[in-house]
């Protein structure tokens, strides 16, 4: 069962300026395994076009936006990322897209697995057999 949702992260700032905690079990539902950040996406190019089989991320425009679509198989949903205290949770079989990435704009993902190719679903039509089924 996917599951997405998003994550409003504390704000600790102080008069030096702000700062961000991320921690398992406090304010993340998984065990971090790896880290990773996107950036200097070239104008107009669009990102993602696939599914995990098994993969827990958050991810977070710490600087600039861009647009995130989800879909589960039943629906598809937009959700603007333009706030460093701003995580958006992804569990599961989702299918992902982004898109409108502003020139300035830095993604960082944590996710608690390391890289896999095997685990990519990059076919629409498999994801959608695989979510149906
Ligand atoms: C996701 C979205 C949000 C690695 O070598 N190690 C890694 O951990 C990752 C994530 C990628 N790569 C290589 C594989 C490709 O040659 O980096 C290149 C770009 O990766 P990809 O085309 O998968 O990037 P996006 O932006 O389409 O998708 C990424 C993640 O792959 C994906 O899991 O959910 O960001």
């Amino acid at each position: 069962m996917s599951n997405y949702k998003l994550i409003e992260l504390k704000i600790c700032g102080d008069k030096k300026g702000s700062l961000i905690p991320i921690e398992p079990g406090v304010n993340l539902p998984f065990k971090i395994k790896r880290v990773y950040y996107i950036f200097d996406t070239k104008k107009g190019v669009e990102r993602g076009f696939h599914a995990h089989f098994n993969l827990k991320q958050l991810v977070i425009s710490v600087k600039g936006s861009c647009d995130f679509i989800i879909d589960n198989g039943e629906k598809r949903e937009s959700i603007k990322l333009n706030k460093p205290n701003k995580g958006l949770y992804l569990d599961g079989v989702l299918w992902r897209e982004m898109k409108n990435f502003s020139s300035d704009c830095v993604l960082i993902v944590l996710a608690n697995e390391l890289y896999s190719k095997d685990d990519y679903i990059k076919d629409y039509k498999k994801f959608l057999k695989i979510v149906k089924n």
